[in-house]
């Protein structure tokens, strides 16, 4: 053992962050016997849900898939009041999970984990953190989040501005007065448009700079009573074993409905019935060939582009905000609850950054091609450098001091099935790149099921007396080489998002998440366990 390692506290997995990943990591290595350390950069627990206190912000899954499935008590006690909660009541409830099963006494808070360094000899992990802390284990747990690592675009002369500049994703616990205020939204993405439609009544003046128009869902979101709460807790075990077994962990799933060999007013009636459900299952539960073949994309395409246009007054207007780069689900659907009514309003102005690109940044506010417009607040909702952002933010080196974040710039960013990186040992991952848990999943769904077989894994090296566990080179380039076909069939790598890591500049282009389906993902990763790791190498 080096000094630095004898020095350290001793512990058998450091578990690094308290979203929903981390608490259930806590939760179920504890459960086999480890004794563990948990550090959260953020002040409670609620990773996602403790950072994105933004005005609007709410989960797009329904309440009764976003949940833990591992204790009955917790979801008979439960009550979530409506079918998309916003943000308040999903931090209330991870809130009210870490204090039933104590899971903050092995969090430390207000802690960022800052290095990360294998042991070649010792074979553990020596983690470092801001606060001066020195911990060594033999397992290391990376629950960092996939889309955690705020994204601020380098806009000339930003630090000019004397107005207040606000990143969704580090939103103030104590809110933002925007009563009439000029304020300015950077982004269009799921959270722009939450922001836009949930303050465009609030302020004085609101300006939205698009640079790419998405396509939307509606949201149908309402309130339940004791009745449906009562049966959907009555349904949870089957509704857990449904979306265990679906494409993308929801509890919709493709349908063999064929689209094409209908008439043109029997498909409209079909299009109309999946989008009146209010819910993602317009485009993951409706059928598989949207994502893969252009006619069928078009079809949908088409059908939102005409939902959009009829909701904007102003032609000119509705012209920018029907996509027109891209096909429909080929990028993240968000959904919305009046968002295109905002810009029917007098005091909303809808600027496109394509059109007329930001320039700079001025004391008063922002100047583009067409003229400078004074604000007194900017919200980037310019979203993450999702997947790997917060993995490569840690300096994590694993065997001979290889640099994780070096070795991605180097090599292209590798992971065995998101769960593990060839070269760093006994290092885990949740919502890593090449797992559908990246972007491809009811994220809990996902998270569960990984942290699931992270644990039985942990177990297994322990049971059987060894030290460490990391999967072979020839079974990540497998993976890699398997991903990248799956991905190829889809039409995703034709657009650009954060899905292919183009909204981070020198990131190699590649889809982030499995598209084989979470279904066929769990069911590679049970097959793994039951062959003992076949492909790992177990020192
Ligand atoms: P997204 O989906 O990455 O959206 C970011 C938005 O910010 C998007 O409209 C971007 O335009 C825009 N953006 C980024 N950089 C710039 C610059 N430099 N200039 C103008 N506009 C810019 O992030 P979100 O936070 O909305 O959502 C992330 C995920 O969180 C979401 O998918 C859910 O799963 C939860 P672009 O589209 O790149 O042209």
């Amino acid at each position: 053992m080096s000094q630095v390692q004898s020095a350290a506290k001793q512990v058998d997995a450091v578990v690094v962050g308290a979203g929903f990943a981390g608490m259930y990591g806590i939760q179920r290595l504890r459960e086999k016997g480890l004794k563990v350390q948990g550090f959260e950069a953020g002040h409670s627990v609620g990773g996602t849900w403790y950072w994105n206190r933004y005005p609007g912000a709410r989960v797009d899954s329904q309440a009764y898939i976003y949940q833990y499935w591992f204790s009955d008590e917790l979801i008979k006690e439960w009550d979530w009041s409506e079918r998309f909660p916003a943000q308040p009541e999903t931090e209330k409830y991870l809130n009210h999970v870490a204090d039933k099963f104590e899971i903050r006494k092995d969090f430390q808070f207000e802690t960022k984990v800052e290095a990360a360094k294998w042991d070649d000899g010792a074979k553990r992990w020596t983690v470092t953190t801001d606060k001066g802390d020195v911990v060594s284990a033999q397992f290391l747990l990376m629950s960092t989040g996939g889309l955690s690592a705020p994204l601020v675009p380098p806009f000339k002369h930003h630090e000019k501005f004397k107005g207040q500049i606000i990143h969704t994703g580090r939103w103030p616990k104590e809110g933002v007065d925007f009563a009439g205020k000029k304020v300015g939204v950077i982004g269009t993405g799921a959270t722009g448009i939450q922001v836009v439609q949930t303050i465009a009544p609030q302020v004085g003046q609101l300006t939205v700079y698009q640079r790419t128009a998405n396509y939307t869902i509606p949201m149908r979101n309402p309130k339940y009573d004791d009745a449906d709460r009562a049966g959907l807790k009555a349904g949870a075990k089957a509704m857990h074993k449904r979306v265990n077994s679906t494409f993308a962990g929801f509890d919709y799933d493709w349908q063999a409905t064929d689209l094409m060999a209908m008439d043109p007013e029997a498909r409209e009636a079909q299009l109309n019935e999946w989008f009146a459900d209010g819910s993602l299952g317009f485009w993951i539960g409706s059928i598989q060939g949207v994502l893969m073949d252009e006619s069928i994309n078009a079809v949908f395409s088409d059908f939102v582009k005409r939902k959009i246009r009829a909701r904007v007054h102003d032609p000119k207007v509705a012209d920018l905000l029907v996509p027109d780069d891209h096909g429909f689900g080929t990028r993240r659907v968000p959904l919305e609850t009046k968002y295109y009514e905002a810009f029917n309003q007098p005091n909303v102005k809808l600027v496109s950054v394509k059109k007329t690109p930001i320039v700079e940044f001025t004391e008063r506010g922002i100047r583009t091609t067409e003229g400078e417009q004074e604000l007194d607040i900017v919200i980037f909702a310019t979203g993450f450098d999702a997947g790997t952002g917060a993995l490569t933010r840690v300096d994590v080196r694993g065997e001979g001091g290889q640099s994780l974040r070096d070795d991605w710039n180097q090599h292209g960013i590798h992971t065995t099935m998101g769960l593990q990186v060839h070269g760093y040992p006994n290092m885990f991952m949740t919502m890593a790149p090449y797992s559908p848990a990246a972007a491809f999943c009811n994220v809990p769904t996902c998270l569960q099921q990984q942290v699931d077989w992270i644990a039985d894994c942990v177990d297994y090296v322990r049971k059987t007396g060894k030290q460490a566990i990391q999967p072979g080179a020839e079974i990540e380039n497998n993976w890699l080489a398997h991903h990248d076909e799956v991905a190829n069939l889809t039409l995703v790598p034709k657009t650009n998002s954060w899905y292919m890591g183009s909204n981070v500049e020198g990131k190699p282009r590649r889809l982030l998440a499995y598209a084989g389906g979470a279904q066929n993902y769990r069911a590679v990763c049970d097959d793994l366990k039951a062959k003992q790791y076949q492909g790992f190498e177990i020192a």
